[in-house]
């Protein structure tokens, strides 16, 4: 790339956080996401962090503020001035919680806990140290309350994983992961709430999730919001626990980086590091399949492995989580699969393995290439020194973006965009390819 075509790239992106930006927060699209969303924020102010500290601040600030007495940090902080997204304020019912802020209104699930490795990185980039450390000072209890939270609410059993108890809380809503446990909950259809989509309006049909699969979304929020989210009587019912690879690799991260920023504060960083690994054992004990080499999540409803092949799968390089027989193996199946790895005719990478069942090239994370999971697993080889097939994906990743616009995902063997254009967290995750010149060879 040419420097000017590199500048005009850089421009392009910080455009769209400029267009999607309404007062402190980022919206995560235009139109299909006007509210804030949890780990978008914490990408997005990963991208702020090499040119806006102030932003980037502000970003994680305004989720913080809105946390929940028992350190749940919400999926959706929502903005009273758009009314059209659903689930709204009205379906979550999260004020039935005590432990719901009274001055912001959010939904009751949450989101991968990508939070204290944002934090970190808009500490580590910062051009006024003095205010980065107020933030810092700032962030640490909120961040602390939030693992603290993961940790005794949802790992009640000390495993060191934590669950999550609705797709949405994977950020991965629509994967293939979640089918057969959809299909456990079978609702008549005076079981199911009722309620009017409006993702469906705003982009194509055939990219958003089926309806079948939006009522047992509608479903699971309505037992919560029956159970008045006490952690411990959902637990009981809910018919969606599952201790998901990539929400435990990046709680993993987050501790490690919790830790390091409990250092900078001079306060004690032990439960953090010991937290994360004793994830990084369990990750590597429970997650790890033998036999086809890739990591896979855990239904603790039925007490088994979900055996669905997706991207996610080799996230955990990102936290340094494999040894070393077990990355040469990762990158076999990376490479050797229906990921197509490197291969001509496919760009990496597809959300869901091509060959598995139900792989669509436009349904949202049932196939598509995303720039979050593409960030993370590029993150991840770098870590490990794989410098070819980290330029491999860097390259891949930029050129999508480049020659595809700034969408949601997009299609693997064309290339095209698909979902929201405009997306905020493709061009705070490009931002952050782009602008970052010493690529991170020894974080481990
Ligand atoms: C998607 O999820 C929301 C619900 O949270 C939706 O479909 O309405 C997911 O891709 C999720 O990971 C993302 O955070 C959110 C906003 O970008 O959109």
């Amino acid at each position: 790339m040419t420097d000017s075509n590199l500048a005009l790239l850089i421009r392009r992106a910080k455009m769209v956080l400029d267009f999607n930006r309404v007062e402190s927060y980022t919206q995560p699209g235009p139109r299909l996401y006007p509210h804030q969303w949890s780990w978008d924020s914490g990408f997005i102010a990963m991208g702020y962090a090499h040119y806006d500290q102030d932003r980037a601040v502000n970003e994680l600030n305004h989720l913080f503020d809105s946390q929940w007495k028992n350190g749940l940090l919400p999926q959706i902080v929502f903005n009273p001035d758009f009314s059209e997204y659903f689930p709204g304020v009205g379906f979550w019912h999260a004020d039935r919680s005590p432990n719901a802020p009274l001055h912001h209104k959010t939904s009751g699930v949450v989101q991968p806990p990508i939070h204290a490795t944002a934090a970190l990185h808009v500490y580590r980039h910062a051009q006024n140290e003095a205010r980065a450390r107020k933030f810092l000072e700032r962030a640490f209890p909120h961040l602390a309350a939030w693992h603290e939270y993961l940790y005794r609410d949802r790992d009640p059993e000390g495993t060191g994983l934590a669950y999550i108890r609705h797709p949405w809380e994977s950020g991965m809503d629509n994967s293939p992961m979640w089918d057969e446990t959809m299909m456990r909950m079978h609702l008549r259809p005076d079981e199911i709430p009722p309620y009017q989509r409006a993702d469906t309006h705003l982009v194509a049909v055939d990219d958003r999730p089926v309806n079948a699969a939006y009522d047992r979304f509608a479903w699971l929020v309505q037992l919560f919001a029956e159970h008045n989210y006490d952690e411990a009587r959902i637990r009981e019912d809910c018919p969606f626990l599952v201790q998901d690879v990539l929400f435990n690799t990046l709680l993993c991260k987050a501790g490690h980086d919790l830790a390091e920023i409990a250092r900078v504060l001079g306060e004690d960083p032990s439960t953090f590091e010991a937290q994360a690994l004793q994830t990084a054992s369990a990750i590597n004990e429970r997650l790890w399949d033998e036999e086809r080499a890739i990591y896979m999540d855990y239904d603790i409803v039925t007490d088994e492995p979900i055996r669905v092949f997706v991207a996610a799968g080799f996230t955990p390089l990102y936290a340094g989580i494999p040894d070393e027989d077990q990355t040469r193996r990762l990158l076999g199946t990376l490479e050797n699969s229906g990921f197509s790895f490197g291969a001509k005719g496919c760009y990496s990478v597809p959300s869901y393995d091509r060959y598995g069942y139900g792989f669509s090239p436009v349904q949202y994370w049932r196939g598509p290439v995303w720039v979050n999971i593409n960030w993370l697993l590029l993150r991840g080889l770098e870590r490990y020194g794989l410098d070819a097939q980290a330029d491999h994906l860097r390259q891949t990743t930029i050129d999508l973006v480049r020659e595809g616009g700034f969408y949601e995902y997009f299609h693997p063997t064309r290339g095209n965009g698909h979902g929201s254009d405009f997306f905020s967290w493709t061009a705070a995750l490009l931002l952050d390819i782009l602008l970052d010149a010493t690529p991170k060879t020894n974080g481990r």
